[in-house]
């Protein structure tokens, strides 16, 4: 059971006065809440809309605020087996954050209800009705017991849809220029513009692991990767040593493979310096990069050459 107390502070320099929601919850609760809300996308540029001029340590208490009126909107919702948390065509309500729990994406194609793709314990859900102010796209239902964090609609516009306005201005120069987004229309970039997170990797630190299972894709902005390799074919023969086999810079994607394959991770990938990369979740990515998978396969089918080249086979590419 949720409690909900309305709640207006006076030193909020906001444009706008709406009340501001609080659903007070217990020290294990909001522990829980950020854990579940720790790589939400779209909880991920809150921070950097406001950061550009600004001194750092303005720009962190900014962050700060408003993730935790994003924390303090939150709500636990708990949920049964075939229960549907949404049901597509319906009006938009709340956006979800997922704790635990498995939930199948349900789309009518063809006058057919078909599931196209799950979430397997983590993600986000239900954002597209809220932004766009659209019928619900997709039915999902949970397939075991779980729980989610609901944000209302009226906190989730206050606090996200209206930065979208300055997130699309902020990255337009920057997805303009980005080569396997030229074919798109302008205005299916700047849709993927509103769903994107930016995170930032410090020098060394590991952003892929050879054999995860992938769940997201990712462009460069500022900064390098490399891209890791440990062959099978050469770990039967030789050492289990990683091999660097590509790097990435402004504008280049990496995190592709596996989603257009279906397998694990193939490669390792390591920040190389300050790095920041836009991350798109398979979800976005099935819907809005569909017509770039052609050229991307065209440049998988680079990779096999390469790989040949380089250890004399290319079985890694076809388990
Ligand atoms: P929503 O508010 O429309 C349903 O409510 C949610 O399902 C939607 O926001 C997305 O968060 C989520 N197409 C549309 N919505 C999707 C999709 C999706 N996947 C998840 N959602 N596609 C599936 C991509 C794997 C494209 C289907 C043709
Ligand atoms: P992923 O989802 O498999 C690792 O996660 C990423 O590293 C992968 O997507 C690609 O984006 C990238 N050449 C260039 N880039 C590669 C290669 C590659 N393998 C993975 N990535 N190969 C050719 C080597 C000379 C190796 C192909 C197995």
């Amino acid at each position: 059971s949720v409690c909900a107390e309305a709640y207006n502070p006076d030193d909020d320099e906001d444009e706008d006065f709406e009340p501001r929601v609080v659903h007070p919850k217990s020290d294990e609760q909001r522990r829980r809440l950020q854990d579940a809300c720790r790589d939400t996308l779209l909880f991920k540029t809150l921070d950097q809309v406001h950061t550009r001029s600004s001194s750092v340590r303005l720009l962190f208490s900014r962050f700060q605020e408003q993730f935790s009126e994003v924390l303090d909107g939150m709500f636990e919702v708990l949920v049964k087996p075939q229960e549907h948390i949404i049901d597509q065509g319906d009006d938009g309500d709340n956006f979800y954050v997922i704790e635990r729990g498995v939930y199948d994406i349900i789309v009518l194609i063809n006058g057919v209800n078909k599931c196209v793709g799950k979430y397997d314990n983590k993600g986000s859900f239900g954002e597209l009705a809220l932004m766009y102010n659209t019928p619900r796209a997709a039915t999902i239902v949970a397939t075991q017991e779980g729980a989610l964090w609901g944000l209302d609609r009226a906190t989730f516009h206050r606090l996200i849809v209206k930065n979208n306005a300055k997130k699309r201005k902020m990255y337009e120069a920057f997805i303009e220029c980005v080569p396997l987004l030229k074919s798109l229309e302008l205005t299916e970039r700047m849709k993927i513009v509103d769903v994107v997170g930016m995170k930032a990797f410090k020098d060394g630190e590991r952003i892929i692991t050879q054999g995860d299972e992938a769940d997201c894709f990712y462009i460069v902005e500022s900064g390098e990767v490399k891209i890791m390799i440990i062959s099978k074919t050469k770990a039967g023969q030789q050492d289990n040593a990683e091999v660097e086999i590509a790097r990435c810079s402004r504008g280049q994607y990496f995190g592709e493979l596996a989603l257009v394959t279906n397998k694990p991770r193939a490669a390792s990938v390591y920040a190389v310096g300050e790095t920041k990369c836009l991350v798109i979740d398979i979800q976005a990515f099935e819907r809005l990069l569909g017509s770039c998978k052609e050229i991307m396969k065209r440049n998988i089918s680079q990779y096999e050459d390469q790989l040949v080249a380089l250890f004399g086979s290319s079985v890694d590419l076809k388990r």
